[in-house]
């Protein structure tokens, strides 16, 4: 715990909500078929999906994401708190992770439950994270983004240079729930199954009608046209940002400073392009690039 994480099987967890007497005993949770899985690596934009589940549940209706918290709308399964919730709760319900697929609880792999698996361009989760960490005091915050990125100048030469393999350690392993390229990789296993819907960041900021259309059928789910104006009024960034219930600013104060941010920061994409140096970009792309060589490039639906 020395350096800022909790450690579970090779993986970094934040200090806060999470024990590993709790991820021991969150593997052998069972999920129900009728239950509704939303998965991703941190900042992927998770929040904004839960939202447009909840909402697609109600109607459109806001009575119930205006009065009862995200995180027990949809429990965080490998959390203290979201999973004694989970454990207690009687019928199917939302659930949400952002576990590495090889620390799941295995029940999932033999359900029919339903999984949204969110992507985002690892550009803007990395400035996302960057930014969402240093106002957040349950993880190590980053020193500079270049820290946070590849942890050393050092190491940051050794990769412009290509003098070695690009090192596993950079793009993302010491951050909270380790590397995205690790999770993408092992999630992305269970595309092509009939329960399991990827749905990128990038597509649902552009089309989010379409999108939200997608995540309906991939539901068994209709909604009329005033209930679809409904979903995606309430879901905005603009509307989520001012829904205490949604936007973390329940959370107290010595666990995310809130003069210095917010978790609904900029909602856009491409921002990464005002954070990240041309070496760094590069960098990030020469590493991508080896990592990612055995999926198909249509899976990654951003420049
Ligand atoms: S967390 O803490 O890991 O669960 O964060 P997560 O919710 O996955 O990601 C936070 C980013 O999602 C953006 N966000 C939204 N974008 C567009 N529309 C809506 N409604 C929305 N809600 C959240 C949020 O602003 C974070 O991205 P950045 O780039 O930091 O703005």
């Amino acid at each position: 715990m020395s350096d800022g994480y909790m450690w579970f099987e090779g993986v970094p967890f934040p200090v806060v909500g999470y024990t590993l007497e709790h991820l021991k005993a969150m593997h052998n949770f069972v999920f129900k078929d009728e239950d509704v899985l939303i998965l991703s690596f941190p900042k992927s934009g998770t929040n904004w999906l839960i939202e447009i589940l909840c909402l697609i549940h109600s109607k459109g209706d806001p009575t119930w994401i205006q009065s009862v918290p995200i995180w027990e709308r949809s429990p965080w399964v490998e959390t203290m708190n979201g999973y004694e919730a989970l454990k207690g709760r009687e019928g199917p319900g939302h659930v949400s992770s952002h576990l590495p697929i090889q620390l799941f609880p295995k029940s999932l792999f033999q359900s029919k439950t339903k999984v949204i698996y969110l992507i985002r361009n690892p550009r803007d989760t990395l400035a996302s994270g960057y930014f969402f960490w240093s106002i957040s005091n349950f993880v190590k915050k980053p020193e500079s983004l270049e820290q946070y990125f590849v942890g050393s100048p050092k190491e940051m030469e050794a990769l412009v240079t290509g003098g070695r393999a690009c090192s596993a350690r950079a793009l993302l392993t010491e951050v909270a729930f380790g590397s995205w390229l690790e999770h993408v990789c092992g999630w992305m296993s269970m595309r092509g199954k009939e329960n399991f819907l990827i749905v990128s960041y990038e597509e649902l900021k552009q089309d989010t009608r379409n999108m939200i259309q997608k995540i309906c059928q991939f539901l068994g789910r209709t909604l009329e046209p005033e209930e679809m104006h409904l979903v995606l009024k309430n879901s905005s960034f603009q509307v989520m940002k001012e829904n205490k219930m949604s936007n973390y600013s329940l959370l107290p104060n010595w666990l995310l400073d809130e003069k210095n941010g917010s978790l609904m920061r900029r909602g856009t994409t491409g921002d990464w392009k005002n954070h990240f140096t041309v070496a760094q970009a590069e960098v990030f792309d020469k590493i991508f690039q080896e990592k990612m060589a055995g999926l198909p490039r249509e899976l990654f639906p951003w420049e």
